[in-house]
């Protein structure tokens, strides 16, 4: 089997059933599975709400580790619409043109240090440093503090296997605690100074809602971005035509973007609350249950994706739902999309070809399921032209 692939373990329950059932931490999950459900699921806020206890529309769940309410993610319409009206402009900045060009530049850099070395570990030495660093323009605050996120690791709830880790996560929201206090006494033009003199229906917003959108941000970016940019040097790794595809018709890479992120489904799935008895693909779900939207399982839905499991960089009809759907669609696509577009481009410029010298899976447990979703370690070398 090929390395860089991701295979589809939802396959024969979305076609017999189009649910799945998982334990998780003892509150259980049932996983929608098709794209059509997923949309509908997605789109039903009132039946499935975000707005439940803090942490428990994640999976798995983070009530334990968390009781900050994550901003816009956790709030329901119609109180969404006003968090994400305040903070949806200051997202979109990765289509500015300043803002492209020192993504660029800092996306060479990284491409360069890599360049020819015997050997480079991608997830710690590669992508959390890409990560952290392109993180640095969407919060607008100085290059440095880049090192400081580099020191926490892939996942700031996870340490080492995939426990969730109190202690781990208050090093994130103390930093985020001491940053939002420098705002308020120095503000400055960075998210943090944004948001604390920022209002919402005509109110000053609190520390803890501010608290609530930087969590969000450091969190809702890191493993998913990780992931995006290692599963693509994987991919290249094992297919140099199709980086040399993207170097002769530079024109398709916006799609390529697309179809790397439908096939790799950073985030396997998203939860919501059931707010009264009712069925999901005729199977009874009680009112304070949780289900559970599965874009990497809807994003092979044969129904919609023609070769569902292969790669087709030009693929034309694209509805994914890998930055998921409706009211809660993911607030950082510009900047993940603009990342992956400039890695595109870039390593179709620099490198003519990558050596996958070894590796070790990340296989989430999804109890029925098992997912490969991206790798502990993979080590690699770079050949520049
Ligand atoms: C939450 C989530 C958001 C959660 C879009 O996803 O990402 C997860 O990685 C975090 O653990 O808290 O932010």
């Amino acid at each position: 089997m090929e390395k860089s692939k991701l295979s589809d373990p939802f396959e024969n329950a979305r076609l017999e059933k189009g649910f799945g059932e998982m334990n998780d931490q003892n509150d259980p999950v049932t996983m929608l599975l098709r794209l059509k459900d997923v949309r509908k699921g997605a789109h039903n806020w009132k039946a499935f709400k975000s707005g439940a206890e803090p942490g428990r529309i994640v999976v798995p769940s983070e009530v334990n580790i968390r009781d900050v309410r994550q901003i816009p993610f956790e709030v329901d319409p119609p109180e969404h619409k006003s968090y994400r009206d305040l903070v949806e402009p200051w997202f979109k900045r990765p289509l500015e043109e300043a803002y492209k060009q020192k993504l660029t530049g800092q996306i060479n850099e990284i491409v360069d240090e890599m360049l020819d070395k015997e050997s480079v570990e991608v997830v710690s030495d590669f992508s959390l440093r890409l990560q952290s660093r392109a993180l640095t323009l969407l919060l607008n605050t100085p290059y440095e503090e880049a090192e400081t996120w580099i020191g926490w690791g892939t996942h700031v709830f996870r340490s080492e296997g995939e426990a969730l880790d109190g202690d781990k996560a208050n090093i994130l929201y103390d930093y985020i605690d001491d940053q939002i206090d420098k705002a308020i006494t120095t503000p400055g033009d960075d998210l943090y100074s944004k948001l604390v003199t920022s209002e919402v229906n005509g109110k000053k917003l609190t520390k803890e809602e501010v608290k609530g959108v930087m969590i969000l941000t450091f969190a809702g970016g890191r493993d998913t971005v990780i992931n995006a940019v290692t599963n693509s040097i994987a991919y290249f790794a094992e297919h140099p035509e199709s980086l040399q595809r993207i170097k002769n018709e530079p024109e398709i890479t916006g799609k390529a973007v697309e179809e790397l992120i439908r096939y790799f489904a950073p985030l396997t799935h998203m939860g919501r609350v059931v707010t009264k008895d009712t069925q999901v693909c005729e199977h009874a779900v009680k009112a304070d249950s949780r289900i559970s939207l599965c874009w990497a399982s809807a994003n092979r839905d044969a129904s919609v994706f023609e070769n569902p499991n292969e790669i087709v960089l030009d693929r034309k009809l694209n509805p994914h739902v890998s930055f998921g759907f409706g009211t809660h669609n993911c607030l950082g696509a510009t900047h993940a999309r603009q990342i992956m577009k400039i890695l595109l481009e870039t390593l179709a410029n620099k490198v003519k070809s990558i050596d996958i010298l070894d590796f070790e899976e990340n296989i989430e447990d999804l109890d029925q399921f098992e997912r490969k979703v991206g790798y502990e370690n993979i080590h690699v070398k770079f050949n520049s032209y």
